[in-house]
This record gives C-alpha cells, sequence and structure tokens, in this order.
C-alpha cells in the first residue's frame, strides 16, 4: 500500500492510495483527503494478494487452494505468501470459509490452521492460541482414530463439520490467510 510515493499531505490535499504489485483493492476509498481537523475522509484500503477474498469482518484475506498437500507442506505454503493457514475462529469466518473452498472444490477435504501436534487433545490455531468456546467437530470427532490425527479439516460429508485425520496425509487441499 502506498499514497503518491510517500509524500507527506496538508490540509485540504487529496491522498491517492494504490495496491502494491500483485495485490488487489477489496475495500476502503483509493482518495482520500487530509481535512482541516488533520483527520482523514474515507477509510483505510484493503488490499490482498492475486487470488485471494478480503473478508471484512476479520479484515483478513483468504484463498482455498486447488492443490493436494499435507499439513504441514500447506502451512509452508500460506507462510511463504506471508500467512498462515485459514483460522476460522468464529461461526461467520468458518461460513466464509466454507463457501470459499466450496467454489474451489466442494467435495475435496480442506486443511485449516487447527492441530493438537504438540498435545495430544490440546487443540491450537495455527497463531499459537488455543482453540476457545467455538468449535464445529463432527459427530464424534476428534477422535484420534488412528492414534495421529492431529490436524484439523472440513468434512463436506458431514454438512462441512470439522475432523481430524493424520497430518501426513497428503491428498488433502487447504486454505490460507493473509493480512491485508
Ligand atoms: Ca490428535
Ligand atoms: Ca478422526
Amino acid at each position: 500500500m502506498s499514497c503518491n510515493h510517500g509524500y507527506s499531505f496538508r490540509y485540504p490535499e487529496t491522498c491517492h492510495f494504490s495496491c502494491n504489485h500483485g495485490y488487489h483493492l477489496y475495500a476502503g476509498s483509493t482518495s482520500r483527503t487530509c481535512r482541516a481537523d488533520r483527520t482523514w475522509s474515507g477509510s483505510a484500503a484493503r488490499c490482498c494478494p492475486g487470488g485471494y477474498k478480503y473478508y471484512q469482518p476479520s479484515q483478513l484475506c483468504y484463498k482455498a487452494f486447488n492443490q493436494q498437500s499435507d499439513y504441514t507442506s500447506a502451512a509452508a505454503t500460506c507462510s511463504s505468501g506471508g500467512g498462515t493457514l485459514a483460522i476460522p475462529r468464529d461461526a461467520g469466518i468458518n461460513t466464509f470459509l466454507i463457501n470459499l473452498k466450496n467454489a474451489v472444490d466442494s467435495k475435496a477435504w480442506f486443511w485449516f490452521g487447527l492441530t493438537d501436534r504438540d498435545q495430544e487433545g490440546s487443540w491450537v490455531w495455527a497463531d499459537g492460541v488455543a482453540l476457545g468456546h467455538f468449535n464445529q467437530w463432527g459427530p464424534g470427532r476428534p477422535d484420534n482414530a488412528t492414534k495421529n490425527e492431529d490436524c484439523a479439516l472440513y468434512w463436506p460429508q458431514k454438512d462441512n463439520k470439522w475432523s481430524d485425520f493424520p497430518c501426513s496425509e497428503t491428498s488433502l487441499k487447504f486454505i490460507c490467510q493473509v493480512g491485508t
């Protein structure tokens, strides 16, 4: 994000924002005017990398990848784009992510950023925060069925509830998130 190449503004000058190369504007104002009270008109522009979609309530960008990967490699792909595996921390984000991945592949399983790899039964989001009150586990899940099911996924055959599966499984697709 840049504003006329960093030129400093005074009332009543107008700043024209543009997204950095490879990013697209999703929300906010491309032109903001410096007002007499030293505040700016409009609202902050939000840019997402190409292929990512902006979700206003979380102010983050998300992309469902149409490629298969184990959990660790998926997380590395997200990290190389400056983000993490997506975190459906509340019902609104969860619904947004379900629609996003269904538009890519409504039958595939998709990883998202939740794991109990470090301590069995202690689920932690991709940003290190412990899973709180909100969850959407499917019936009987997580079950750690093969004793090493430590990574979370969307389970389209069960109304897109969450399930646990071995992190080393390579046949899943995945969803990333990145800041604006
Ligand atoms: Ca587990
Ligand atoms: Ca399981």
